[in-house]
């Protein structure tokens, strides 16, 4: 199966300005000859042309929702190529950019297909504008997705075929109130760091894949990498100490590959080459793409 990588250099769901050079740091740090390492072809549609927040008028970030109508637009593009993709019979790996870009990516995915999604992060991004303590749409994509909250009436931020019960947090350790009330009121499945700590990452990497994958024709992964541990993963917008580590990571990346072939769509977020050390984030996102999409030693 074809890898068709789509870039989206999009930073106007955060704070911290950077993370729109992620999809080239991550082709600098050797993406397209990692790839060439595993069976498959790979093709690189380049990346989808995002506005700079220098061109936006400042009140648009002045809201609880900042930049909403552009995150719209560049989702409903980013949705289109996903789901051509998909048609195509290719899997997308879609390079981000800050989390926002995944709420194109799950409309996409999801729009002929029923789906479930892992979700390898720090934080739950399952706030609202209602709920968000920060106005940061990279906190929201989840909720999004889901059509939680007033996300109920923006319905091209949903995901069709995507439900609750299929969808699994995995390394929690930046949780807001009302998000943590969220989950206990949904069906969302999540694991925080400690039960990592308590049971491992293989064991838990093995029960999310299982929730996940329950009853539908495949999934999509998001790996935002300020799940790794910030000793290991610098170059992020929103580090939090207590993640996992270099080998967890590929250990859990390794499961996700071998797991029935059940991944239909990748996308890493949040690398910013601004406070990267020496481009060592985007190298480690890079390899940990490649050993999702089944990248072996031997
Ligand atoms: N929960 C906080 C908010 O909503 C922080 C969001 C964190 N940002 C991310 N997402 N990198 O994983 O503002
Ligand atoms: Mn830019
Ligand atoms: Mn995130
Ligand atoms: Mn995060």
């Amino acid at each position: 199966m074809t890898i068709r990588t789509i870039g989206v250099p999009m930073d106007l769901g955060a704070d911290r300005r950077g993370v729109d050079m992620g999809p080239s740091a991550i082709r600098y740090a050797g993406l397209s000859t990692t790839l060439d390492d595993i069976d498959r072809s790979t093709i690189d549609r380049g990346d989808l042309t995002v506005p700079h927040a220098e061109e936006r008028d400042p009140e648009r970030a002045a809201t609880n929702a900042k930049y909403l109508p552009e995150v719209e637009a560049i989702c409903t593009r980013l949705a289109d190529e996903v789901d051509d993709t998909l048609a195509d019979g290719a899997l997308p790996l879609v390079l981000g950019g800050d989390h926002s870009i995944a709420i194109g990516t799950l409309a996409g995915a999801a729009r002929e297909a029923e789906i479930g999604a892992v979700w390898f992060d720090a934080h739950s991004d399952i706030n609202t504008p209602a709920t968000t303590p920060s106005g940061n749409v990279h906190g929201m994509p989840l909720a999004a997705a889901l059509g939680l909250g007033e996300f109920a009436d923006t319905p091209w931020a949903n995901a069709p075929n995507l439900s609750e019960e299929n969808v699994v947090l995995v390394g929690l350790r930046s949780v807001d109130e009302h998000e943590r009330e969220r989950i206990r009121d949904s069906d969302v499945t999540a694991y925080t760091m400690s039960d990592i700590d308590e049971r491992g990452v293989v064991d838990v990497t093995e029960e999310a894949l299982a929730v996940a994958t329950d009853g539908v024709d495949g999934i999509h992964v998001s790996l935002d990498m300020d799940w790794l541990d910030p000793s290991h993963a610098p170059g992020v917008g929103t580090p939090v100490r207590g993640g996992v580590t270099y080998r967890e990571a590929h250990s859990a990346m390794e499961l996700v590959a071998d797991h029935d072939d059940a991944l239909r769509s990748l996308e890493v977020v949040e690398v910013n080459p601004i406070l990267d050390s020496h481009n060592e984030t985007a190298e480690l996102a890079t390899e940990l793409a490649a050993s999702a999409l089944g990248k072996r030693v031997l």
